[in-house]
């Protein structure tokens, strides 16, 4: 049991289902109107809706690997049910959609497996502007609402703004910050904060980079080089490789999951910007091909509007 498992507490307010079922808004409506388009004037699943039905999939971004696992599974049950009715066929997508969704063991923010130390050390990667700051800030006010001691360092050492955003979250949200001057070396920021959050006994430290991704090469040396770094003082430094991915971006969203994939150890997935766009499909693509649970959605850019994603709550949303 880690140290923070103590009391385990489920983020199901009322609220949040409704942020979530508000983020998803746009999703839903597109994905809904396409399938009732698929199925209209049809009372069985035949060729024709299940052709439909595919296109409906591959349009909401579900990425089309995906979407035919989803296709052959429902065709199985045409094969065995010969009169499936389409008013049955929601019920189906819904469970098989489930089915294919990772399950996030993280039912809550400080369910942090890391052993017997502390700090705990989450990286976060990802491209420019896809949110990774966001999510560092939202995810600190989470934390901190749950008692947690938590430090920011700002390794996206790259361009100047970035390093007075994470500056700026860290006084909004009221958790300390370690920096340096633009320019100076990634590895060195991460390297002081890890140093002084074992000092002073914090709990949670996130570092945050540049999300360059000039090639796999280049962003392998720099990420490897970060992780070194943090190892000297946390041998199993870090524990969460947190790849933030902007949802809106759909398809591009799985390319850049490849790529860091192939780059580093990925082992969890934040995906940002749910609110506002039509391509939420991602999520379900992205953590059946990876197989790497999503466990954080951004449903906005206020600090409230980061959500632990559950599986469950994330379909029952998309067919409510
Ligand atoms: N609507 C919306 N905007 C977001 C979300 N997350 C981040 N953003 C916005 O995306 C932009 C880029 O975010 P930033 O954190 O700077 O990205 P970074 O370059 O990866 O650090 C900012 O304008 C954020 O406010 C989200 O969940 N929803
Ligand atoms: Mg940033």
């Amino acid at each position: 049991m880690g140290l923070f498992d103590f009391f385990k507490k489920k983020e199901t307010a009322p609220e949040a289902q409704e942020a979530l079922d508000k983020g998803l808004e746009k999703t839903k409506e597109g994905f809904f109107s396409k399938l009732t388009k698929a199925v209209a004037g049809k009372s069985t699943v035949d060729d024709d809706v299940l052709d439909n039905l595919e296109e409906v999939l591959v349009t909401s971004d579900v990425g089309v690997s995906t979407t035919l696992k989803i296709i052959e599974r429902i065709q199985e049950r045409v094969a065995k049910d010969k009169y499936l009715s389409t008013t049955e066929l929601n019920g189906l997508l819904r469970d098989e959609i489930q089915l294919l969704l990772a399950e996030n063991n993280s039912n809550d923010f400080r369910n942090f497996e890391y052993g017997d130390h502390k700090p705990y050390v989450i990286m976060v990667v990802g491209v420019n502007g896809v949110g990774k700051t966001t999510t560092i800030g939202k995810l600190a006010h989470k934390l901190k609402k749950e008692g947690l001691n938590v430090v920011l360092g700002a390794a996206d050492t790259f361009r100047a703004a970035a390093v007075d955003q994470i500056k700026l979250w860290g006084e909004r949200v009221g958790v300390r910050v370690v920096a340096q001057a633009m320019g100076s070396d990634p590895a060195s920021v991460a390297f002081d904060t890890l140093q002084s959050a074992v000092a002073n006994k914090e709990d949670v430290v996130i570092i945050d980079t540049a999300g360059r991704l000039h090639n796999k090469v280049g962003l392998m040396n720099e990420l490897g080089k970060i992780k070194n770094v943090m190892q000297k003082i946390i041998p199993n430094a870090p524990h969460e490789i947190l790849l933030v991915l902007d949802g809106s971006t759909g398809q591009n969203a799985f390319e850049q999951c490849k790529q860091f994939t192939e780059a580093t150890d990925v082992n969890a997935l934040a995906i940002t910007k749910l609110d506002g766009t039509a391509k939420g499909g991602v999520v379900i693509g992205i953590s059946d091909q990876f197989k790497i649970p999503v466990k954080y959605i951004g449903v906005g850019e206020k600090m409230d509007d980061l959500q632990l994603f559950d599986k469950k709550e994330f379909v029952n949303s998309l067919f409510k």
